[in-house]
């Protein structure tokens, strides 16, 4: 060699510096670069699109540099490192956010300018990569944004999906579901990974040796399928950090069964590659309700096996001593989905690693931590011990030995009690025996957390309350959080820069605790107006929105009230949309004069219910229907539009957000974990109407509850109430609900029999989400809302009070408490190539 590594580093990196310079030309020299070389476009004729993909392939050839300057340091510091394991990554587009973390957007706008392209018509030409139903996979997406700010080291561990979450689309008011192939027009963040493969094992048998006295196992036979990798570079905001996303993607262990090739079966042997491919196509729809599909558990199992082969061979790389793994890496399992990489990593251990139970054990429980996100009965996964016996055998061995151990344990410090013991089992015993994913998880972890305080409290009490008598210090709190880099800064780019006019400077934006400053602003009459105009800027925005893909017309005077978010009966779009008949009968009681005096509401509801969701599909139906009459009543004109805004996600929630006023949390009390979109709009000087339930209740403390409008039964009430309903003992509907009854099913919205099932069982009391029990105290809060509105002195205040106070809910904050109580990692900066 010519050069020493380190010389021969730097005379790279001088290189590489002639091509990544941060002035307009070198930005512009990259981008035709790819336009011409790597897209073999035209440089005469390129589309948005295409100016788009070669924008975002020069921007990735910064963050590669990053990216593997990083690797490279916690590899060679020998690093804990932080594995974030889950099925789903709602990212949302990447191109805005990526230009703000790495502080590039000011300078890739002129760049583009100058060749004629704008920039915000490029962020329009990305397509959402939605590998995620809702909460849960976006918080994991804002966890890996938060990671990377910290610069901590870690990675998204998870699955490639060839469909994410479907399209919805509206048709005669009903929902109908269109396939998201997200990959067709290519991927420029993403690197595929060839080198980086690993066979994963499924059926077969299990052979018992001995070896040097020892009983041992080895899982043999079955079908083996290949897992690839493809990475997905998570920049830092302000850092020269970068992170990786890595995904796994299936593939037949080799192009053709040359067996059956030869034997004339060439088209079965076609049939096996495509079965392999067929484990990761498509993301199961289903959001807080499990699907017991065997294609399910061998999504998880698959990525799971990948991730920890994955995990232990970067961890052997620099390390002998197996005691060791726990300094240097910690899983944490996004719920119960990812829970079968704790029973494969045991396996690794004992049969491949001959380590003996014990040591093993420690290491597991070490090193794995588990969140829970929901107590729906419905949501909790168990798998049927005959199915993972079939898939996994050796792992169905494992846990049945896991359990053993535990009930001795049980046995010992509890003798006698069987229902306890019946309770605590990873096993459900009966007809059809299951394994209970989460009492799996609670077992192999060190910690285990909820995502909101009243939602810890619940798990501690309710579905794991023996678990935390027997285990004390284990369940602990972790309230979620959100990214102000995505939710203010990107979404809100106006409100982001008043808020750095007011406090002087943007560090804010990486420390949001900053930005408490700004209620010494909530009474100054130049800001507050400012504030208003930009709030008017974001409804204009999204007026025209609407219009664009709807054709409606909504006036941008009127209050913007939002509820967007999964269709599901807990979360009770069904009582938003009684109310919104309810108002609307009123006001056809009124005469024009008194209409007028009446604040003008923008209903906007948006969610997707999962395909096999009829109930939740009704309740779609519903609002359209609703909308059709009322938006078409000349009688009501501007005074109330309802909305149902199709195919809502990530990117439409970053229009939707910061144009909201009035955003409604109103779940019913107990049942929705914590809520993350509740954050958003706070974040955005939105006003919550909402129940005390999941987060609400920390943001009421946070912000005040004279800030919010908050109704409805407690959590402690809630049993009770529930329990007259369905005992007849209930009070007869009142009079304004009846009213709204009747109306639906006299046809007062044309055809919505559909729904009609459900405002039956309402009205006999089978009322298991007390909508007919809220709907009172609901009406009242929604009274207050429209006279607090009329008062714009005092929203404007309440809406600045709400920002300046929601630092809290920044998941830099909760990624800081995982790190500290959980994970036990440290921030590791890396120096740029230049400092070195
Ligand atoms: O309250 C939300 C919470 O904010 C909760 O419903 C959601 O997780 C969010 C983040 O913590 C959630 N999703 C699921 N369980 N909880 C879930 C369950 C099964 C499949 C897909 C998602």
């Amino acid at each position: 060699f010519i050069y020493h590594n380190e010389d021969k580093a730097k005379k790279i990196w001088e290189l590489m510096q002639t091509y990544q310079g941060v002035d307009q030309k070198s930005i512009q020299r990259s981008i035709v670069n790819h336009v011409e070389y790597t897209l073999a476009m035209t440089r005469f004729n390129f589309s948005d699109f295409g100016c788009y993909q070669a924008t975002a392939f020069s921007m990735r050839d910064r963050l590669l540099e990053s990216w593997n300057d990083t690797n490279q340091y916690f590899t060679t510091h020998n690093v804990k490192r932080v594995y974030y394991l889950s099925l789903e990554f709602l990212l949302g587009r990447l191109m805005q956010n990526t230009l703000n973390n790495i502080n590039m957007e000011k300078n890739y706008r002129e760049a583009l300018l100058d060749i004629g392209y704008d920039l915000e018509r490029l962020y329009d030409e990305e397509v959402d990569p939605a590998l995620g139903n809702g909460g849960l996979g976006r918080l994991a997406a804002c966890f890996l944004d938060s990671l990377a700010t910290l610069e901590v080291p870690a990675w998204g561990y998870g699955i490639r999906y060839d469909y994410g979450i479907f399209k919805q689309v509206i048709r005669d008011g009903y929902q109908c579901e269109v396939p998201d192939f997200w990959l067709s027009g290519g991927n420029p963040w993403e690197i595929e990974r060839p080198e980086v493969v690993y066979p994963i094992r499924f059926y077969g048998y299990t052979e018992k040796y001995e070896e040097n006295g020892v009983e041992r196992a080895q899982w043999k036979g079955g079908e083996i399928v290949m897992a690839k990798a493809y990475d997905t570079p998570v920049p830092g905001y302000n850092t020269f950090n970068c992170n990786n996303l890595r995904l796994w993607k299936s593939l037949p262990a080799q192009e053709f069964d040359f067996q059956s090739f030869n034997k004339g079966d060439y088209l079965s042997s076609v049939e096996m590659k495509q079965r392999a491919e067929y484990i990761t196509s498509v993301l199961y729809p289903n959001d807080n309700s499990q699907e017991g599909k065997e294609l399910r558990l061998k999504q998880q199992y698959f990525f799971c096996s990948a991730t920890v082969r994955d995990v232990i061979r970067r961890f052997k790389k620099n390390n002998s001593d197996w005691k060791d793994f726990p300094k240097k890496a910690a899983l944490q399992l996004n719920d119960t989905h990812p829970a079968i990489a704790a029973v494969e990593f045991l396996r690794i251990l004992i049969d491949e690693e001959k380590l003996d139970w014990g040591e093993a054990w420690k290491i597991l429980h070490s090193s794995f931590s588990y969140t829970n996100h929901t107590v729906l009965p419905e949501a909790l996964e168990t798998w049927s011990v005959g199915l993972i016996s079939h898939l996994l055998p050796r792992h169905m061995e494992l846990i049945f030995l896991i359990n053993h151990y535990f009930m001795e344990d049980i046995a010992k410090k509890y003798p006698g009690d069987y229902q306890r013991m019946e309770e605590m089992s990873i096993i459900a015993e009966g007809d059809d025996k299951q394994v209970r994913m989460a009492n799996l998880c609670i077992l192999c972890s060190h910690k285990v957390n909820g995502v909101a305080e009243l939602h810890t409290k619940l798990i501690q009490e309710t579905i794991f309350k023996r678990f935390h008598e027997y285990f004390p210090n284990k369940i602990e709190n972790k309230t979620n959080g959100v990214t102000p880099r995505r939710w203010i800064h990107c979404a809100n780019p106006k409100l982001s820069d008043l808020i750095t006019e007011a406090l002087e400077d943007s560090e804010w934006i990486g420390e949001l605790e900053r930005i408490e400053y700004l209620e010494n602003f909530a009474e100054d009459e130049e800001f507050v107006q400012k504030w208003i105009d930009i709030k008017k800027q974001n409804k204009e925005k999204l007026a025209a929105k609407v219009k664009e893909v709807l054709g409606i017309k909504i006036p941008v005077n009127a209050l913007y009230d939002v509820q967007i978010k999964r269709i599901h009966e807990y979360k009770r779009q069904l009582m938003n949309i009684l109310y919104v008949i309810h108002r609307y009968l009123t006001l056809k009681d009124m005469t024009p004069g008194e209409r007028e005096k009446v604040v003008p509401r923008v209903v906007i509801i948006g969610g997707k219910a999962a395909p096999g969701y009829h109930n939740a599909k009704a309740i779609i139906k519903l609002v359209n229907a609703v909308g059709d009459i009322v938006n078409n009543d000349k009688d009501i004109g501007d005074i109330l539009k309802v909305i149902f805004y199709p195919n809502y996600c990530v990117s439409a929630a970053q229009t939707l957000i910061p144009a909201s006023e009035l955003s409604q949390h109103i779940s019913t009390a107990g049942m929705e974990a914590s809520g993350t979109s509740n954050m958003k709009f706070v974040m955005n000087g939105c006003l919550i109407i909402g129940t005390m339930d999941g987060a609400n209740v920390e943001i009421s403390e946070e912000v005040g509850e004279d800030n919010m409008f908050i109704f409805g039964a407690r959590v402690h009430e809630v049993d009770d109430i529930r329990h007259r309903l369905f005992a007849g003992e209930h009070n007869p509907i009142g009079k304004r609900l009846q009213r709204v009854f009747d109306a639906i099913l006299s046809g007062t919205f044309g055809d919505v029999s559909i729904i009609h099932p459900i405002i039956h069982s309402l009205m006999d009391g089978k009322d298991y989400y007390l909508v007919t029990e809220d709907f009172d105290s609901y009406v009242k809060a929604q009274n207050k809302v429209d006279d607090t509105y009329r008062d714009q002195k005092k929203w404007n205040m309440m809406s600045i009070l709400g920002v300046s106070r929601s630092a809290k809910f920044s998941s830099d904050r909760t990624i800081e408490e995982y790190c500290d109580s959980i994970w036990k990692v440290d921030r590791i900066p890396i120096p740029t190539p230049s400092d070195s």
